[in-house]
């Protein structure tokens, strides 16, 4: 049944809120991303990644669902989500939906059910747990965090009871345990599976199972307390199974899992294919390298080569029995040209296919973020207000009860804010980027629109979009580009990335500098007179056996072994 047609895919991501509004009402829509696909499709893409589109209060945009089998009205109907399926694949483009399985929205059905009566059998779909009492003050179940801040329990009314909630107070997490709850998520898979789509991006998946009974944390050095008791819990690899036994597997399906921090012995669990669990995880690692643990508001300076390993590792120690992803910005990232020390005033252009080169021709399927294509970059939000994502106020919040000053706390939460990548898609220099006729937009429009859009780009003879073309040409057809198996060489060189790619008589040497200086190095022998497929640069200055790459200069040679 499965063809595994991921193998040689490329990704695009849309976060339907931002990406294109056809009827002029400030919120995107199904009609405007149809009306985009061609765009889409010419970059070279093969699937299209949908952020959720399912009916939600949008406590956390989409990521809290009230209906899983409904899209929500500012986006379309039903019918307009089936041209849209259509419609893609007409083209050629796979369809991945997001999956968000882990919690529902407090205003799903099974969770106003559940508290409407406690002897509702919906109870049970949720963790529901009595509070402790201490004196006259409730506490509730256990210490555990939540993931944005605070508890991770809210209280029920007035009631000693309380649910559980890794993220938002308004995402009440599901309970696994009952086979009700998996039976019911089996049908939903099923569901969208059967209408024709691909595949599922499964959001924060390592966290469905937790331990029990329910315990404090008492770890003293955790990120997060309870991570221990509800992170790559005891029955993941069990359940994960069961949706494939009863419902992915019976489709040609393809899954890739977002995780919250796994071990590196389960990630690798996860996506064996002997185990038959998931395709893919997506690998955030190198994504760590610019801040303190993963929390992205906890700015550090860049560190390549803590960048490289996490790029690199999972590629060399995933080969064989699975298959990788690769990604450089998503809806909860910033954008990649203003991270990682970039002088992106003077270097976007160099930066962003760098960037894109290193990262793509890795082993694994390259996943791209709505305007990442064009080198779109961060917003110069000018107040709190302006961020719509609840995190970035959480995170604020608990700045300000730190008694930090309210300039210091915006500042704070600037750098790693996940708003940067969720303002409008700018198509053009016209009013609001072009993303709609001119109503005023859910989320603020990144007046950057005016200088970097698409258009522009487009018409630029240095245009990121044509260079992502090349590159992702290269990638989807030649063999060592899929299939290669990747070495690491001078990982300790705090400047320059280089691998090769090796697939039979075929080596790919890639090569990237992080700098903004002119970077001198010496190609390994055996590729010196290999031949320059990819050049972010019109040229390659040599210097004796030395090679002189520029500011942000990328490239991939090739060699053929010839029998
Ligand atoms: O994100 C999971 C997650 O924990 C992080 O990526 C999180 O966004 C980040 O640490 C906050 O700084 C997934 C979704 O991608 C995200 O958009 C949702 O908010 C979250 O799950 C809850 O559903």
């Amino acid at each position: 049944m499965k063809t595994q047609w991921y193998k040689n895919a490329v990704v695009y991501q849309i976060y339907p809120f931002s990406f294109m509004d056809s009827n002029n009402d400030g919120w995107g829509d199904i009609e405007g991303i149809i009306s985009k696909l061609d765009y889409i499709k010419d970059l070279g893409v093969t699937a299209i990644w949908f952020s959720p589109l399912y009916k939600s209060p949008d406590y956390d945009y989409g990521y809290d669902i009230s209906d899983y089998r409904d899209i929500d009205e500012k986006f379309g109907t039903m019918a307009d989500f089936d041209r849209l399926l259509d419609e893609c694949h007409k083209r050629d483009l796979k369809v991945i939906m997001d999956m968000v399985i882990n919690h529902t929205s407090i205003e799903h059905p099974w969770f106003k059910k559940a508290l409407e009566s406690p002897d509702s059998p919906y109870r049970d779909y949720y963790i529901i747990r009595k509070g402790r009492r201490k004196g006259n003050k409730l506490l509730p179940p256990s210490n555990w965090d939540s993931s944005f801040t605070g508890s991770a329990w809210e209280r029920i009314g007035e009631t000693d009871e309380f649910y559980l909630h890794l993220f938002c107070v308004e995402q009440a997490d599901l309970n696994w345990e009952n086979p009700a709850v998996r039976k019911k998520i089996i049908d939903i898979l099923n569901f969208w599976m059967d209408k024709g789509v691909d595949g599922f991006r499964f959001d924060v998946f390592n966290m469905f199972s937790k331990v029990y009974p329910i315990q404090d944390d008492h770890q003293r050095n955790t990120f997060q307390k309870g991570a221990q008791y509800y992170v790559d819990g005891p029955r993941m690899h069990e359940f994960l199974q069961e949706l494939n036994e009863k419902a992915l597997s019976l489709h040609d399906s393809y899954t890739v899992g977002e995780s919250f921090r796994p071990s590196e012995k389960e990630a690798h669990e996860y996506v064996k294919e002997e185990n038959h669990e998931l395709d893919t995880i997506f690998n955030f690692a190198h994504l760590d390298s610019d801040n303190i643990g993963g929390k992205k508001f906890f700015w550090k300076p860049f560190d390549l080569l803590q960048f490289k390993k996490g790029l690199i590792k999972p590629q060399t120690d995933y080969y064989k029995d699975a298959w990788n992803t690769l990604v450089l910005e998503n809806h909860d990232n910033p954008r990649c040209v203003n991270r990682f020390s970039i002088d992106t005033e003077h270097y976007r252009y160099e930066a962003a296919t760098m960037l894109a080169t290193i990262t793509y021709m890795g082993f694994g399927i390259p996943f791209i973020y709505m305007g990442q294509e064009i080198g779109f970059v961060n917003t110069d939000f000018s107040s709190i207000d302006e961020m719509k994502d609840p995190v970035s106020h959480f995170v604020y919040d608990l700045m300000r009860s730190y008694g930090m000053p309210e300039k210091l706390a915006f500042n704070f939460i600037k750098y790693g804010a996940r708003d940067h990548s969720r303002v409008p898609m700018p198509w053009d220099d016209s009013v609001n980027g072009s993303f709609n006729r001119g109503h005023e937009t859910w989320q603020c429009v990144n007046q950057a629109y005016q200088d970097i859009n698409v258009k522009k780009d487009l018409n630029s003879n240095r245009s990121i979009y044509r260079y992502y073309q090349k590159l992702l040409a290269i990638k989807k057809t030649n063999k060592a580009a899929i299939y290669g198996k990747t070495r690491e060489f001078d990982h300790g060189n705090k400047k320059i990335i280089a691998y090769s790619r090796e697939y039979e008589n075929t080596t790919l040497f890639v090569i990237g500098n992080f700098s903004k200086k002119s970077v001198k190095y010496v190609l390994p022998e055996w590729i010196r007179h290999g031949e320059i497929i990819l050049n972010n640069y019109d040229e390659l200055k040599k210097d004796g056996v030395n090679i002189v790459l520029k500011p942000y200069q990328a490239m991939v040679l090739e060699i053929n072994k010839v029998d």
